[in-house]
């Protein structure tokens, strides 16, 4: 693994839907809508250079749409981030809110539902070529069962790297990043671990271009560390992008603010991503972050900015971290000393 001398200049991104209007399953808005295009023209003034979109963040009422007027919605976009000085992230298809995907899209059992979710990847990679970004995310949010029995699974993974390698031959360019997550909303999802993105990769027809999204959340919900994970993905050098938050143990997925839960997996997280040299290909360290239902406001956007400065205080923590010390303290298999070290450097002692 190669270790980068120079200093990073790191790149952040957040989704539109970062900027929310506080509805939850048990109640609805509390905040006033906020349109897209007046959140474009805060995310450079937050410290924010790219976007992550939905297909119909970019075209919205994407299914009432002809191909020509997707498109032609793509390229106003495109004008508006080129006017803010935005880069486009990546596109992702929204496969879990039309009806077609209430039993999963890829993995569904209906043959028609199965051609929906093949034609809605087919305008979200048209729509990431026009507004000049080249990664299409997939979120696999219904391709999993809600009961064991509903599925053949084997058939669905199956599916899946199909629907794989069909993207990557629908445009010999772009990129497939694989965000895996172990449920919510179905029980059981088909790619809940890095680890599953990964084989994905490896068995499809060019695992030069299927590669990774860490979510910090996604891998605690999976019951397994995030830095670990990232660490994974970065040995196989096929970490495409991160979703940096955090998530305050085994419930629903909270995409709390990085580091609020578990600051020191935070800081093993940054950690690793640093000493792997991570962003020096332009990566983006993404942000996935929800602001509390309480938190008054219009736009509010605190719960981005406060991640972002933990994420440059946690940079700093990495950086003055001594692994000289670290060093010694392995070759003396003194655990216990490096683990004082470790809560001291975080807490400002040493
Ligand atoms: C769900 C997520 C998603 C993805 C997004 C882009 C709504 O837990 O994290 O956010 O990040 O769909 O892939
Ligand atoms: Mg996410």
């Amino acid at each position: 693994m190669c270790r980068v001398k120079t200093q990073i200049t790191h790149r952040f991104s957040f989704g539109p839907w970062n900027i929310s209007e506080g509805a939850d399953p048990f109640g609805p808005e509390v905040r006033g809508a906020f349109p897209h295009e007046k959140k474009y023209a805060l995310f450079r003034s937050l410290g924010f250079e790219g976007i992550q979109f939905h297909d119909d963040d970019v075209v919205p009422d994407i299914e009432n749409k002809s191909p020509s007027q997707i498109l032609e919605g793509a390229r106003k976009v495109k004008t508006i981030l080129a006017n803010e000085g935005l880069v486009p992230e990546f596109v992702a298809p929204r496969l879990w809110f039309a009806g077609q995907t209430v039993d999963g899209g890829f993995t569904s059992n209906s043959a028609a539902d199965r051609d929906y979710a093949w034609e809605r990847t087919q305008k979200s990679i048209d729509i990431a070529k026009e507004i000049g970004s080249n990664s299409l995310v997939l979120w696999l949010a219904r391709e999993g069962s809600y009961i064991r029995e509903a599925k053949d699974a084997k058939l669905s993974y199956e599916r899946i790297l199909d629907t794989i390698n069909r993207v990557l031959e629908y445009d010999d360019s772009i990129e497939v990043w694989i965000e895996p997550k172990p449920n919510e909303p179905t029980d059981q999802a088909y790619v809940p671990t890095i680890g599953h993105a990964v084989a994905l990769s490896y068995a499809s027809q060019a695992p030069d271009r299927v590669k990774g999204l860490i979510e910090t959340a996604h891998a605690q919900l999976a019951g397994l560390d995030p830095s670990d994970e990232m660490a994974f993905a970065l040995a196989h050098d096929k970490l495409a992008s991160v979703h940096l938050n955090d998530q305050n143990g085994l419930k629903y997925d909270q995409d709390k603010n990085f580091g609020s839960s578990n600051l020191r997996a935070a800081f093993n997280q940054v950690r690793v991503l640093e000493s792997a040299g991570y962003g020096s290909r332009g990566e983006f360290i993404g942000l996935d972050v929800k602001a509390m239902r309480t938190q008054k406001g219009l736009p509010v956007t605190d719960h981005l900015t406060s991640s972002l400065r933990v994420f440059h205080h946690l940079l700093e923590k990495v950086r003055s971290y001594d692994t000289g010390k670290e060093a010694a303290f392995r070759k003396a298999r003194d655990y216990e000393g490096l683990e004082l070290y470790v809560m001291e450097h975080l807490m400002g002692i040493s």
